[in-house]
């Protein structure tokens, strides 16, 4: 989403987990995505691809110039790299444990056909049992976080300042796995978690996030 909004040409490479992540680990040391290959640099932590990104792409500006807006901006972008990523990513497991259309959808499209019918026929609970699944108290605490979000940017699309920051970038992204965005491609488009991706409290936020996309990747408007 940096690279859209900064408009600079690119590849993505996908990687499927697991054997993929030997090429991933060859490259850049350590096993995560995403990973940046710019010329000779090669960065891995989105945290740090975004920085090196706004060092050498300054415009447009994504991250605050402002010394008060920059540190809210940061300290959002971190709570949805850390807090909220490992909540949506539970969340997302769990729906993907008691789902076999999602999980098939969730493998990756360069995966045979054979193996595909392999993931979907997992029996759940084998599933359930190896995933670190969320406690009732955590999904509360993740949805009374979005409905915060969902105030936030009921008054202002932007939750830090007056234009898109690392702060909308960093939550909209991890909305996608609570509910598949257009980006994702047909097969998970509108797929998602239960209890999240269809609760009409969160449909505001959804919103938001595709109009978010949608400026990036289609240059659309976001509603002020
Ligand atoms: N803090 C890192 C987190 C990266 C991360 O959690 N990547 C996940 C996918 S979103 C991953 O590669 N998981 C595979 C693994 O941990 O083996 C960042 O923001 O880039």
């Amino acid at each position: 989403m940096v690279l859209e909004a900064k408009r600079l040409e690119y590849r993505v490479v996908e990687i499927t987990p697991g054997i993929g992540q030997l090429a991933v680990f060859r490259l850049s040391g350590q096993r995560q995505v995403p990973v940046l290959v710019d010329g000779d640099s090669v960065l891995a932590d989105s945290s740090a691809i975004i920085r090196h990104l706004e060092t050498c792409n300054p415009e447009p500006i994504l991250i605050p110039e402002n010394q008060q807006e920059r540190g809210y901006a940061h300290l959002i972008e971190d709570w949805a790299d850390t807090t909220l990523a490992n909540a949506v990513r539970a969340t997302l497991l769990q729906a993907a444990a008691n789902d076999p259309d999602l999980r098939i959808a969730l493998v990756p499209e360069d995966v045979p056909e054979s193996l595909r019918q392999v993931f979907k026929e997992i029996p759940c609970g084998i599933i359930g049992g190896v995933t670190e699944l969320l406690s009732q108290g955590e999904k509360e605490q993740l949805l009374m976080s979005l409905k915060e979000l969902c105030n936030l940017i009921e008054s202002c699309p932007y939750l830090v300042g007056d234009s898109l920051s690392i702060a909308d970038i960093a939550v909209a992204s991890q909305l996608s796995l609570l509910k598949f965005p257009t980006s994702s491609g047909s097969l998970l488009q509108d797929k998602g978690c239960p209890g999240f991706k269809d609760n009409p409290s969160l449909h505001a936020l959804f919103h938001w996030r595709d109009q978010i996309e949608d400026s990036l990747f289609h240059q659309g408007s976001i509603e002020v």
